[in-house]
Formats: C-alpha cells, structure tokens, sequence
C-alpha cells in the first residue's frame, strides 16, 4: 500500500510526477477548501513534500505525520522545533544548488555594478542617440565584497568573486578557522568596510532586519546590498527610504517578504535591479532538488537514515 503524501507546494515538475507514482499525494495548494481536504486526509497523511508552509498548526492537524521534505535549503517556512517536539524529521535539499545561487548572485552583482539592465533600458528608449554615452560605472576589480554568511553557497559565491578581481570578507555568527578573508565580528562592521555586501544566510526570527537602516547607511551612498537569502533579512521599508534619499547607492534583489508580490516602490528606481527569486533557478538544480525530496521520503519509509535532515532533526529516531 502506497503512503500518503500532503504536497503543500509546486516543485520541478517531473519529480513531482516521481512523487505521484511513488506515493498518493494530495495536492494543498491547489485545494479549493484545506480544510476539507486535510479534515478528509489529514489523519491518513504520513509525510509533506514540497515548499509551501509547515507551520505549527499544519504540523498539528496531522497526527500520524511522520516526516516533512522541504524542496529547498532555507526551510524557514516550517516549524522546525515543532516538527522536532512531535518527533518528525525535516529534510531539506543542501549543497545540490550551490553553484546555481552561486552563479545568480554574481550575475546580480555584475548587472548592478555595471548598470546592465539600467543601460538596457537607456539604449531602449533611445536615450543613447539623444542624450549620448551611458555614465561610466565601476571597475569590479576595485571592490570589496562583504559576504554575510559564509556558509555552503557563501563560499562558492567568494570563489567567483575572486575570479572577477574583488576582495572578499565576511561575517558569520562564528569565525571559521581554515578561511583566510578578513572576518568582521559585526554586520554592522563588514557593512562599513565594504562595496558590495551579500545576504546569503538563512531567513527566520533569528535574522529578520539583521541588514536595518544602520546596516545600510554604514553601505553608504556608494554601497550595494545584494540579498539573495530570504525578504526577511532586509528591513525593506528602511531599503525603500535609503535608496530614495541616497544613503543606500544601489541593491540587486532576488528575495521578498511577501512573495510573489514585490513592493512597487522598488519598480521605479534606476539604482535597483530586481529578480523573482531565482536563485536556484535552472532545469538541472531544481531536478536534483526535486529528487532530493522523494529520495529522502523513500528513504524514510524503507526504514534507512534519510540523506539531508536538518540540524535539528539530526538523529531524530522514532
Ligand atoms: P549554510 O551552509 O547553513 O550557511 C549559512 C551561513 O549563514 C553560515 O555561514 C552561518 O554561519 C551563517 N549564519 C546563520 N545565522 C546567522 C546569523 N544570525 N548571523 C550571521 N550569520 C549567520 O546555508 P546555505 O546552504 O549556504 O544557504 C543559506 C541560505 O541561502 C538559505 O538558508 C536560504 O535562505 C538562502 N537561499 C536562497 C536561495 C535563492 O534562491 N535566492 C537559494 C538557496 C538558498 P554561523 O552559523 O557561523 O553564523
Ligand atoms: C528555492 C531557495 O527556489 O533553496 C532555497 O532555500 O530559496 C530556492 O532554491 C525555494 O526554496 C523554492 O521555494
């Protein structure tokens, strides 16, 4: 007999079809009525697969709930202590989309720094012909690029960063010996010392507005914030007013509080590039992402270790 699975949200199509012919799914985030449906399948669910929301609550209407399989590494939108206090494990998809984030992140300092998509939009509207050459911009190799949080991916974004010429330096809760960058001991800190400073940690209570209006104004007018880790590590109503007053020069964003929506404020502005959470955003990482998923549930039901719990839920046995 075929496990249940609760799919709380879309994920690379073709191990979502992996998913169905292993398991019986039902779909959360296409029903017309969650409540009917989780009260209809809810006590016969065994595992939830996908990117949507695990909150306590959800966590709690299943009672023989047994693991949740986050697509994705961040897994800020579930209750992870929840999950842990009820003896369910919680995987997510680590390392697989490194390089991917890695490459979108210097794709959204290169186009930031070098004004491409401003200029695009110059040459568009036939500004070029009219008004002459576009404003000259700066060297990349002149820059110094505060990484905030030098985790899995933070790392493979300072490799390309060296490759381009830039200084890399960074900031985490903790000094990591076999690096040499510079550490900074505050945000606050690396923001000051920096040109370009990039969110890359994950989002929740722990980090939300860690980058404020003093974390930006120590960017200054000539400093770029680039978050590619989650909306909520930015105070975006503090983002909105620095880069209309000029204390802030210029932000690439891939992230949002309230995603899909983006704040229209943002649109304007020539000094902002903006992408709808892209991160990770080919065919061939979302593949392996998506099969991490059903892998760790096949694991988890033929009884082995699964391959990516989370830390809280390592060595979780039930
Ligand atoms: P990781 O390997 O766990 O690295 C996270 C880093 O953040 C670590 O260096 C950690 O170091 C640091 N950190 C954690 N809390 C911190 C805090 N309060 N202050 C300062 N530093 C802190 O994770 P990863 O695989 O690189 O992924 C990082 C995040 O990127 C994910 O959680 C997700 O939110 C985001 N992400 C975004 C996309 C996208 O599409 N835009 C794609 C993938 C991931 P310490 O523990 O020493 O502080
Ligand atoms: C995913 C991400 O697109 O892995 C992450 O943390 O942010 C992205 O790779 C996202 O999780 C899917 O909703």
């Amino acid at each position: 007999m075929k496990q249940e699975v609760l799919v709380t949200g879309a994920f690379y199509g073709p191990s979502m079809e992996w998913l169905d012919r292993e398991f019986t799914t039902h779909r959360l985030f296409e029903a017309k009525d969650r409540a009917k449906l989780l009260s209809d399948v809810g006590p016969r669910v065994r595992a939830i697969a996908g990117s949507g929301r695990s909150d306590q609550a959800l966590i709690q209407s299943l009672p023989n709930l047994e693991i949740i399989a986050n697509f994705g590494v961040g897994y800020d939108n579930v209750n992870a202590a929840a999950a842990r206090a009820r003896k369910v494990m919680v995987t997510n998809t680590p390392g697989v989309l490194n390089e991917a984030v890695a490459d979108t992140t210097l794709s959204l300092i290169l186009a930031i720094e070098r004004r491409v998509v401003a200029a695009d939009r110059y040459l568009r509207a036939g500004k070029w012909v009219a008004n002459g050459n576009y404003p000259l911009t700066r060297h990349l190799g002149d820059l110094k690029v505060g990484i905030l949080g030098l985790g899995r991916i933070g790392k493979d974004i300072a490799k390309r960063t060296l490759a381009f010429g830039m200084q890399v330096q960074y900031h985490s809760r903790t000094r990591q010996a076999d690096v040499a960058f510079p550490y900074f001991p505050s945000v606050l800190e690396l923001a000051k010392a920096s040109n370009v400073l990039v969110c890359i940690l994950p989002g929740g209570a722990g980090t939300r507005h860690i980058i404020n209006e003093d974390v930006m104004k120590a960017l200054g007018p000539t400093g770029t914030l680039v978050n590619v880790a989650r909306g909520s590590v930015v105070d975006t109503e503090a983002l909105i007013r620095c880069l209309k007053n000029g204390s802030l020069g210029a932000a690439a964003i891939d992230v949002y509080d309230k995603e899909p929506e983006t704040p229209e404020a943002l649109w304007p502005l020539e000094n902002v590039v903006l992408t709808p959470h892209l991160g990770s955003a080919t065919h061939s990482t979302r593949k392996k992402m998506g099969d991490l998923v059903v892998q760790n549930l096949l694991e988890h039901f033929a009884g082995r270790a699964v391959l990516t719990a989370v830390p809280e839920c390592a060595g979780l046995r039930r």
